[in-house]
């Protein structure tokens, strides 16, 4: 049996210690306030329904924005042994089919909107999928009328007469929960499949050891919930602990993001470095009251130094900086409350190990560039109908992360790259992330992404795409003025010999800014 135990249901695990608590908030959705007997009973109600057209382990293809039903339909799903895999929203309907074609999902529960895109689009495709549940909110006019012979149902006429009563379906804690899409930094995506067993891992590591949540704390994240970092950060960090979550479901904007902490008053606050970068742009910003916040978290992408040291002075909160995966649910470097660095993504959380090794295998001594791997029990299983690229980064015990990082001789932790994204030049490393940390020092640069391109001569270059700021002109003057400024900050071999102004920088789902898509020429 494993060390699990023998029977473990993720949403019976979680939710059945909310037995003291039932008349607590576990939700603040616009103006309504969802305790967790109102979300317990929804997410049962929930169940009782999918049990109809669901069997164990059957996919259940979810597009929903952040809203409590976003919440009852992944965990009612599961809690009957059943694989919901949420997807993202912002994507156009192509991709929606590609999940659904590659998951092979029967049902999907969808956003209103998003089916009205989709629907016609369906065609003769996705023939596995049999039932569409349209979720509330939005309009509700001839939604059902579908050029799709799947039947097209809405949540309301399904799911408020079922039963609160549902005993939860008796699986093992290595039976498959749930899944989630990752796209990585080479753009090729692919369904991590998660166990009941993988949530309860990250709450007993990173969220029992780093954050330390109670049922006093109101979390909030900007990172929606179809995200691995987001999922945590709006439910299960809360719902574990008995504290409550904020829901955002429009769209991030950085004032509407300050308005809702205002409103709110979260006490944890969670962003991507490019969100904490335009809240800090915020130019009436002193409007706003943020003095709830007790912690703010960073990951998706490595915080540089500046962001961290602006937030601190102005917020006098630090932004505990981690890196986590699809993969491995959630994070497993980070730093801790109190000891933060700027420029470092921190140390290993208890409960991972992580190695560093060199081209040949062999374990690096302190200061040594390698790849990074990790170990620990919130490792997806493999990737769903995926048998070469699991071999390829789920080895034994090991998860191939892809990044390149070095250690010092404390144990901190610093990331130096996306294995694929370094460039060698003129045959040397160059770590992209170091000279964009200096390109955003520059006043005139809101973003930059820096890569090797090769020459009509096929040699490598550096070259760095940068947005540059509202009020700043993207011309030759501001180029060489950038390159000026660059040098004496930067050894020349690593300053850009062209710089390209765009108007946005190409970034995945969690915010991993996408370098290849430069370096192929997609975007110009
Ligand atoms: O990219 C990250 O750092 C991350 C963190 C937590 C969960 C998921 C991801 C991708």
């Amino acid at each position: 049996s494993s060390k699990y135990g023998d029977i473990l249901n993720v949403t019976d695990a979680i939710f059945s210690k909310r037995s003291n608590e039932l008349g607590r908030p576990a939700i603040y959705y616009k103006d309504e306030i969802w305790t967790y007997r109102r979300l317990i009973d929804e997410i049962n109600r929930v169940g009782n329904a999918l049990k109809k057209f669901l069997e164990r382990e059957q996919r259940l293809l979810m597009i929903s924005y952040d809203s409590p039903y976003f919440i009852s339909v992944f965990y009612g799903a599961m809690k009957i042994g059943a694989f919901p895999i949420p997807v993202n929203t912002f994507t156009i309907p192509d991709d929606h089919i590609f999940y659904l074609e590659d998951s092979k999902a029967k049902v999907l529960v969808v956003e209103p909107e998003i089916w009205d895109r989709l629907a016609s689009k369906l065609n003769g495709r996705t023939e596995e999928l049999k039932y569409v549940m349209i979720l509330p909110g939005g309009h509700r006019e001839q939604l059902h009328i579908s050029p799709h012979p799947a039947k097209v149902m809405l949540y309301e006429d399904i799911v408020p007469h079922e039963s609160t009563d549902l005993n939860p379906a008796k699986t093992s804690p290595d039976e498959p929960a749930f899944g989630l899409y990752t796209s990585g930094s080479t753009g090729h995506p692919k369904c991590a499949v998660h166990l009941h067993k993988d949530i309860i891992v990250v709450l007993n590591t990173y969220v029992k050891n780093v954050l330390k949540i109670n049922e006093n704390d109101k979390l909030f994240s900007a990172s929606k919930l179809f995200f691995a970092y987001g999922l945590g950060n709006s439910s299960y960090f809360a719902f574990g602990n008995g504290a409550s979550v904020v829901l955002m479901p429009e769209r991030v904007e950085p004032k509407r993001v300050l308005h809702y902490i205002q409103t709110y008053k979260p006490t944890i606050f969670f962003a991507v470095p490019t969100i904490y970068n335009s809240l800090l742009n915020v130019e009436e910003w002193k409007k706003y009251d943020l003095s709830s916040i007790r912690l703010c978290v960073s990951a998706g992408e490595p915080l540089p130094g500046k962001i961290y040291e602006e937030w601190k002075k102005r917020y006098v909160v630090e932004i505990l900086d981690g890196i986590g995966s699809t993969e491995a649910l959630h994070i497993y470097i980070s730093n801790f409350p109190g000891e933060s660095r700027p420029n470092c993504t921190g140390k290993v959380v208890p409960g991972y190990e992580v190695k560093i090794v060199d081209e040949n295998g062999n374990q690096v001594k302190a200061g040594e560039i390698g790849d990074l791997y990790v170990k620990g029990d919130s490792v997806a299983m493999y990737y769903l109908h995926k048998y070469e690229d699991t071999r390829k980064n789920m080895q034994g015990y090991w998860f191939r992360s892809g990044d390149k990082f070095y250690f010092d001789d404390n144990g901190y932790l610093y990331y130096i790259g996306r294995s694929d994204d370094m460039i060698k030049a003129g045959g040397m490393w160059i770590s992209p992330i170091e000279v964009e940390s200096v390109i955003l020092t520059h006043e005139a640069v809101l973003e930059a992404a820096v890569v090797g391109i090769k020459d009509e001569v096929g040699l490598t270059k550096v070259v760095a795409f940068v947005v540059p700021k509202q009020g700043y002109e993207a011309n030759e003057k501001l180029e060489e003025g950038i390159k000026e400024y660059l040098k004496g900050k930067l050894p020349s071999y690593k300053i850009p010999k062209q710089i390209r102004f765009v108007n946005e920088l190409p970034k995945t789902a969690t915010g991993k800014i996408q370098r290849y898509k430069f370096r192929t020429g997609e975007v110009k």
